[in-house]
């Protein structure tokens, strides 16, 4: 364990105690779902470590900009009051300070260190997908996803999104689709992401993760899910007309849960297409399916 690393451990441990409560709290709760909120003003609740530690991060580059701005403005209104015109009618004509130029070079190259010693820690500890507990296979498509587990079974099927007309009670508009992704808590999980026609990207901001869907190329992410519930994401990248009706909903559970679900999985989509054939989708709101006539 580095000093980076210590440095975010000893943090969650410092939070722990508040989480447990929360914990108990929740209990008594339905189980809890991530998604954008109205009105939101702040990244959703981190639930993977990766998630966590860029949380971390994103809120100490706030601190950081905050006070190099702050002091340019302190700055900037000392020399607007104190150097005006009528306070200073005889300018002196310095034009070089040794001192003062190389302040302002060395100053901004430490920052930029620091931030690297936070930054490029996790840019590396994001792309290790190495030693993962499972892998699952997502595959964009217009406008749809399938998923594959090839640990388990290589089974795979497909996930739509509700239509608005069809939606339940407890689903949500735009984000609930009639297949979930169902992973376990507390694993790694490697996600091996590629696209079967043009570019979309599988983003999860609860996880941390967002990652283009390419054709002909697999990209990895990972992530590990901390506690049960529903996680919803969307497609992030301009696919088409169906872009925003292509939601990806995470169920987590735990690894019992997964494994009976799995069972049952690998018998259920037994007999699904393994063909990459378009299929049609129905967008909401439209009376005609989306890329009707297009086969
Ligand atoms: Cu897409």
């Amino acid at each position: 364990m580095n000093l980076i690393e210590k440095f975010y451990a000893a943090k969650r441990s410092a939070r722990l105690g508040g989480i447990a409560a929360a914990v108990v709290l929740l209990a008594a709760l339905p189980a809890m779902a991530q998604q954008p909120k109205p009105w939101q003003m702040n990244l959703q609740e981190p639930h993977s470590s990766l998630m966590e530690q860029m949380v971390e991060f994103h809120d100490f580059l706030l601190y950081m900009i905050f006070a190099v701005s702050l002091f340019v403005l302190g700055l900037m209104l000392y020399t607007i009051l104190r150097f005006n015109e009528k306070r200073n009618p005889n300018p002196s004509k310095t034009t070089h300070n040794t001192l003062l130029e190389v302040m302002w070079s060395v100053l901004p190259i430490f920052l930029l260190v620091v931030i690297g010693l936070f930054s490029l820690p996790l840019l590396y500890r994001a792309d290790d997908t190495v030693n993962a507990d499972l892998t699952i296979k997502v595959i964009g498509r217009q406008w749809y996803w399938s998923y594959e587990y090839p640990d388990h079974g290589d089974f795979t099927f497909d996930a739509f999104m509700i239509p608005d007309d069809e939606i339940k009670e407890g689903q949500l508009r735009l984000l609930s689709t009639d297949e979930n992704l169902v992973l376990p808590v507390g694993k790694k999980i490697r996600v091996l992401v590629t696209s079967s026609d043009v570019l979309h990207a599988f983003a999860m901001p609860a996880l941390g993760s967002k990652i283009d869907a390419v054709p002909g190329r697999t990209n990895e992410i990972w992530f590990d899910i901390d506690e049960p519930g529903m996680y919803y994401g969307q497609c992030s990248e301009l696919c088409g007309s169906g872009h925003a009706f292509m939601p990806i909903a995470i169920q987590a559970v735990t690894q019992t849960e997964f494994d009976a679900w799995v069972v049952d999985a690998r018998k259920r989509y037994a007999g699904a297409d393994q063909e990459l054939t378009p299929r049609l989708v129905r967008v909401a709101r439209n009376d005609a399916p989306v890329g009707a006539g297009v086969r």
